[in-house]
């Protein structure tokens, strides 16, 4: 049985079993689960009709293997270990028989509001437990979830809501991250002004703020569940059944709506999380992330609930009271697996040692990294300063349409290199492409990253937009899921992602597409045009660098900029404001109308000795301005 690998031999074997016989391979990981009633199909559909399904007809509730699951033999083991933004304020725990019950308790406020199964029910919180209470709420009755990341702007929120029809909203009055107070009641209340959908309104209590109400719409969180029976028998679904969604940015203005399903996810995180972190049973496991994204949804929520492990919820920043902040929470809770993104270790090891040296991280056994390649000399920091030269280090590569980790070493298994995500794991088959199309055999490789073959845990496709899924993931290299991500092999058949190949950023770990951005700053008075690229940034390993045409008179650009920069945190969020904005008189653009980013992300980067060919340019008179242009 290879629920944990245990060696790399076995790795290698089970490996190649995976690829001669998938269905076989994920029918063995998903017997260990609690099915309602066994699947008819193990798996059905392809890349090339768009209509994958694994495990059709099975029934199950995906909490019930999260929770109940687990009490006779773990009800009293901790579940959620809560550590607040500050250090001095109030810490909990919450064993799994006390998660089961609040969330038996709030599945039954859910249904008494008129929630029902298939219902969308949108989630805009901060980083408490009540998070995952709704979250596993709603997933306990049948209603899809669709978590919207506290940090994005009452606009961002309310496309979100209206591109699922959301019929509820559950938030906070208010979260605090380091010494910011961010007003979520308000900006909820802003941005329902234009989501007719939603009726009802469920507000938990965080911050004490003055609030604003509206009668008959918003209730408290606590007057709720006071009087909810703890009792709740969960939702048949069959696996097929949508989860949850998440939006995500892709190359054009529009988030996509990625949606997982109830079975597959369920096999694809708990199996990723077992294996990439070789966890056991009296581990306590950190991952840093916000559960708006998914990885917080796979390795805060759902991975470590599945596999009953102890998970921490935190609240807070990494430098917040101080930069000693993660390495504190480490010690104090003896952290055993520590989970965070490259931008963070890029930003702390900027920091004093003694922040690292003050604190005793003798508890740590595993390392992981995710959301944007690790510059070596970051991993080498983490490796040295945190794991003591001791803990492997998981390179976890993954998206949100992945659902799960998808290239990684094992930890302690298979063997880490700096700045490798290193092999796929069992299930997984990658391949690298040429550019026309041609799958490139050769070990040592550079090409466009796909998978051939499909895997549980992938999304199922994009709410709303079936075709954009379709045009999006399986129409540049048909027969197979595109990844969006250039990607090098090397001799060993190692993996390193080298960043994404489309008009997608990544910035601090977070995906922004570029439209997205060009779109919020047309929308500044005096812009005429814009164009935003990404250049290299040493913490948050890629800046936003924004060129736009502007009408006379933008006064002095320093406070132009910060308009500029205010109206982008409005519309997006904060994460997406430009790092540099040039002012030019022209974009560099092709015949056909087209931006030639090439160009534009060479001036970003300082590198403009060769610029290639510019000779399909309309006007390339525009580039020389452009490079004795300045950036503010
Ligand atoms: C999980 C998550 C996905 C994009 C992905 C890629 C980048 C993620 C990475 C990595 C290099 C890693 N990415 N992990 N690049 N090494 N270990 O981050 O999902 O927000 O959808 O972003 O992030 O470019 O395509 P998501």
């Amino acid at each position: 049985m290879w629920l944990n690998i245990k060696s790399f031999d076995e790795y290698k074997e089970v490996y190649k079993n995976s690829v001669e016989d998938p269905e076989k391979f994920w029918e063995e990981y998903a017997g260990t689960f609690y099915w309602r009633k066994h699947w008819d199909k193990t798996h059905s559909g392809s890349f090339e009709e768009g209509n994958v399904k694994w495990f059709e007809g099975g029934k199950l509730n995906i909490v019930e293997n999260c929770l109940d699951r687990h009490l006779d033999t773990m009800g009293n083991k901790t579940a959620f270990i809560f550590e607040p933004n500050h250090p001095d304020s109030f810490r909990r725990t919450i064993s799994y028989r006390q998660l089961h019950e609040d969330v038996c308790r709030f599945a039954n406020v859910l249904e008494e509001k008129g929630i029902t199964k298939g219902d969308r029910v949108a989630i805009y919180m901060a980083m408490t437990p009540e998070l995952a209470i709704a979250t596993l709420a709603c997933a306990r009755i049948g209603a899809v979830h669709s978590i919207v990341f506290a940090g994005f702007s009452a606009q961002s929120l309310a496309e979100r809501i209206r591109d699922c029809d959301a019929k509820m909203l559950i938030t906070n009055d208010g979260l605090r991250r380091g010494d910011k107070h961010v007003p979520l009641k308000d900006i909820s209340d802003e941005a329902l002004e234009s989501c007719p959908t939603v009726e009802k309104v469920i507000v938990c209590q965080r911050t004490n703020r003055d609030i604003s109400w509206v009668e008959g719409r918003d209730e408290w969180w606590h007057m709720l569940i006071r009087n909810a029976s703890k009792k709740h028998e969960a939702v048949e679904m069959d696996a097929e059944d949508p989860l949850f969604i998440l939006y995500t940015s892709g190359s054009t203005g529009k988030p996509k709506g990625q949606v997982h399903t109830c079975g597959g996810y369920m096999i694809y995180t708990s199996y990723s999380l077992r294996n990439v972190f070789q966890i056991e049973e009296e581990d306590v496991y950190w991952c840093t992330a916000d559960a708006g994204w998914i990885t917080g949804h796979s390795y805060i929520i759902y991975g470590p609930l599945l596999n009953g492990v102890s998970g921490i919820i935190f609240e807070g920043t990494p430098t917040y009271p101080d930069p000693g902040r993660f390495w504190e929470v480490c010690e104090k809770y003896e952290v055993t697996h520590f989970y965070t993104a490259p931008t963070a270790i890029r930003a702390l090891m900027k920091e004093d040692i003694e922040y690292v040296d003050k604190y005793d991280l003798s508890s740590l056994k595993v390392l992981g990294t995710v959301g944007e390649p690790i510059n070596e000399e970051a991993w080498h920091w983490y490796d040295e300063e945190i794991g003591n030269g001791e803990c492997p280090i998981v390179d976890t590569w993954w998206q949100t349409e992945t659902g799960g980790i998808m290239i990684s070493p094992l930890a302690g298994i298979t063997p880490t290199k700096p700045g490798y995500a290193t092999l796929p794991l069992p299930g997984i088959q990658p391949a690298l492409m040429d550019d026309e199309g041609n799958e490139i055999k050769d070990t040592e490789a550079q090409g466009d990253l796909v998978i051939k073959h499909p895997w549980p845990g992938m999304t199922r496709g994009i709410w709303g937009d079936m075709e954009r899924y379709q045009e999006t993931y399986f129409t540049k290299y048909p027969g197979n899921y595109f990844t969006g991500d250039g990607c090098r092999r090397d001799e060993d058949g190692f993996y390193r992602i080298t960043g994404r190949v489309d008009d997608v950023l990544n910035v601090s770990g977070h995906r922004l597409g570029t439209a997205e951005i060009e779109n919020a700053i047309d929308e500044h008075p005096k812009v005429v045009e814009s164009a935003v690229v990404g250049y290299p940034h040493d913490v948050k390993g890629e800046g936003v660098f924004a060129f736009a045409i502007c009408d006379d008179g933008i006064g002095d650009p320093e406070a132009f900029k910060k308009e500029i920069n205010d109206l982008v945190s409005k519309i997006i969020s904060p994460i997406a404001k430009p790092d540099k904005l040039q002012i030019t008189t022209g974009l560099p653009k092709t015949r056909s109308g087209k931006i030639m980013r090439r160009i534009l992300r060479k001036v970003a980067s300082g590198d403009t000795d060769d610029l290639g060919d510019t000779s399909t340019l309309l006007d390339p008179s525009v580039v020389e301005d452009i490079i004795k242009g300045k950036a503010y």
